[in-house]
């Protein structure tokens, strides 16, 4: 088939030759029935979940129950990132650095063109043109996303902006825009019947950094899909934001504010399933504080003209883990669910029509899992995948604070780096200065979770939260955060602090009751940065004692308190060998100066 017959190819509603011209090269490569160029209406919303709906891939929940709502099982095969299959495909090896997976661009491009090459057949190709932030932003950060996947195209309309309203900024855009090429990878030959979820086992999520594109085949799920997302907003941005002085993090943004009714804004790397989404909708248990929502998994931060760090959030709704979130853990999560419009991918389904996940409220008797099996608590398999996720859009959220939309983003208080460990790692401790910060997050480790495929609970270095997600070098990435710091006003930094909700007793207990308590730590975060609340010097940084946080009311006892606020030196020198370990990865030419400083500093003073 060549492009001129491929009907739809013609129908480009932008003047933007240079996405004309990108759309009739994929539609002759990959050749689809038709050429579907997306609008974003609620008309193609029905259209495509009716059709999805027919195909089998989701089921329309209650509307009594969840209104415009669905639920989607995917195929078991793809139910995750995958880091194995993720690749940074710069011209040298070096570019992409040790933590990444590396092929060079031309060879990926040569593999993958034939992958792609009739891999729509028997589907229809969509373009979905959208943008990454505040459309009126100065610099608005505009895509492309080819996909052959109406899962992908009713995901990026919850997740980012997308439709005819971009088409303006993309007329204007010249070459200012991102190439996402999507495919999942499953033709259909004449006749062939679809099955509810197709996709490939030979799975490439590609990026291109130094071309700004990106190339996934073989996966329709989440962060392998939705190419706004991770791999644009995070690996492609991250290599934007080197070369332009900004940074690309995969960091909630949450508003607090204090009984004096002063505003604070904190950014927040976690690892994948670590607690973002929930810290960046916490409902404060300590009274007098609220709370409000700007960003749950990403953050773009660049300077203003008053010499603070500024945030953004690139996204449009929340791609949020399911298992675990329910009234008590995260009631904001819940309203935003309630409020409807939102998709369920690998939850359970009940048997009246609305969905069910572990720890959710209610007492299910009966469900059919995410597998499609009968489910009964006596089932003795959990009846949502671990990674089961809900998306929604996040100006249904309660609390979204007013100014999430603003181009000029909020100006960043404090950092906060956290990790996923039963043991070593404190409740909360501040950081001396930003190159010790920087440290701490170049350090920071994490149990994985099941956001990604592989093995559950080993422990591994997981810079500032960004090891999966970073599209360069992971030294230049440390030399560019320690830079950052250095080129700015001290006094107007974020102050950087490391926490860890995850610490446990011997029995496996958590030592600390998390969710809307950790607003206890935020309160003496502000009030450190206020210089209002005390800490201990110790080898690690400055930590409370139990006493200097506010305890009045807390759900936890105090002897666990004091045991996740606990720094234990042995448990310290532990990790020494493990970062040295870490640093042997990088390598020492890779890393900073600096960075080593601060590591030859903290065994000094832990006499290691
Ligand atoms: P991604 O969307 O994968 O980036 O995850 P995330 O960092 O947004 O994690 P999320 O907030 O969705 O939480 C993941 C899991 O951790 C859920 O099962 C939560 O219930 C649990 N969790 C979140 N915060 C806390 C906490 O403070 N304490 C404990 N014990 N668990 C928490
Ligand atoms: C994560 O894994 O950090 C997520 C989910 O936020 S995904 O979009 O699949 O990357
Ligand atoms: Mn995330």
């Amino acid at each position: 088939m060549t492009a001129a017959t491929v009907p739809g190819t013609d129908k480009a509603p932008t003047t933007n030759q240079g996405v004309a011209a990108w759309v009739q090269e994929i539609a002759e490569l990959t050749a689809p029935d038709r050429v579907v160029w997306c609008d974003g209406s609620d008309e193609e919303w029905t259209r495509l979940t009716d059709q999805l709906v027919e195909q089998g891939t989701i089921v329309r929940l209650d509307p009594e129950k969840k209104p415009n709502s669905f639920y989607a099982a995917s195929d078991a095969g793809d139910v995750a990132r995958v880091e194995e299959r993720t690749f940074i495909c710069t011209e040298t090896e070096r570019g992409a650095g040790p933590t990444n997976n590396w092929v060079a661009p031309a060879e990926m491009k040569r593999t993958m063109t034939e992958l792609y090459r009739g891999s729509m057949k028997g589907r229809t190709l969509y373009v979905v043109p959208f943008c990454m932030g505040p459309t009126d932003a100065e610099d608005p950060k505009l895509g492309v996303e080819i996909t052959d996947s109406e899962y992908v195209v009713i995901s990026m309309k919850i997740m980012t902006r997308m439709g005819a309203h971009i088409l303006p900024l993309l007329d204007e855009a010249g070459d200012r825009w991102v190439k996402a090429l999507h495919s999942i990878g499953a033709p259909l030959a004449e006749g062939q019947a679809d099955v509810p979820w197709p996709h490939n086992e030979d799975k490439y999520i590609s990026h291109f950094p130094e071309t700004r594109e990106i190339w996934s085949y073989g996966s329709g799920y989440g962060g392998n899909a939705l190419l706004g997302k991770k791999c644009y907003a995070l690996r492609i941005a991250s290599a934007m934001a080197h070369d332009e002085g900004w940074l690309a993090e995969h960091m909630l943004i949450l508003k607090l504010i204090s009984p004096e009714e002063k505003a604070y804004y904190v950014a927040a790397a976690f690892p994948s399933a670590c607690g973002k989404t929930n810290l960046a909708m916490l409902q404060p248990t300590v009274p007098g504080w609220r709370a409000e929502t700007v960003g749950d998994d990403i953050a773009w931060m660049k300077f203003g003209e008053d010499g603070r760090l500024y945030a953004t959030n690139p996204e449009f709704g929340f791609f949020g883990v399911a298992p675990g979130t329910n009234w008590k853990t995260n009631p904001n999560a819940m309203r935003t669910i309630e409020a409807g419009n939102a998709l369920f991918t690998n939850v359970a389904l009940t048997d009246d029509g609305d969905v069910w996940w572990e720890d959710l409220e209610g007492d299910p008797q009966h469900l059919t899992d995410w597998k499609g099996n009968d489910w009964t608590p006596d089932s003795g398999v959990k009846a949502a995948h671990p990674n089961s996720r809900y998306t929604v859009p996040i100006d249904q959220c309660p609390v979204v604070a007013p100014e999430w939309n603003d181009p000029n983003g909020v100006p960043i208080s404090a950092i906060l780096f956290g990790g996923r460990r039963k043991t070593t790692v404190p409740l909360v401790t501040e950081a001396r200065s930003w190159q010790h910060g920087t440290f701490m997050g170049a350090t920071m480790s994490s149990e994985k979770t099941a956001a990604a495929a592989g093995t559950v609970g080993e422990v591994r270095r997981d810079p500032m939260a960004m090891l999966p997600f970073l599209g360069y070098n992971v030294g230049d990435y440390f030399a560019h955060w320690v830079a950052t710091g250095k080129g700015a006003d001290a006094d107007k930094l974020p102050k950087i602090f490391y926490v860890n909700w995850f610490r446990r007793g011997e029995d496996g207990r958590f030592l600390w009751p998390g969710f809307g308590e950790n607003s206890r730590v935020l309160k003496w975060c502000i009030e450190r940065l206020e210089g209002k609340a005390a800490a201990v010097d110790t080898p690690i940084g400055f930590v409370p004692t139990a006493d200097q946080l506010d305890l009045d009311g807390v759900d936890a006892e105090r002897s666990d308190v004091e045991a996740s606020l606990a720094v234990d030196v042995e448990e310290w020198k532990a990790e020494i060998p493990l970062i040295e370990e870490w640093f042997a990865t990088i390598g020492e030419d890779n890393l900073p100066t600096s960075i080593r400083d601060e590591f030859e500093a903290l065994k000094q003073r832990l006499g290691a």
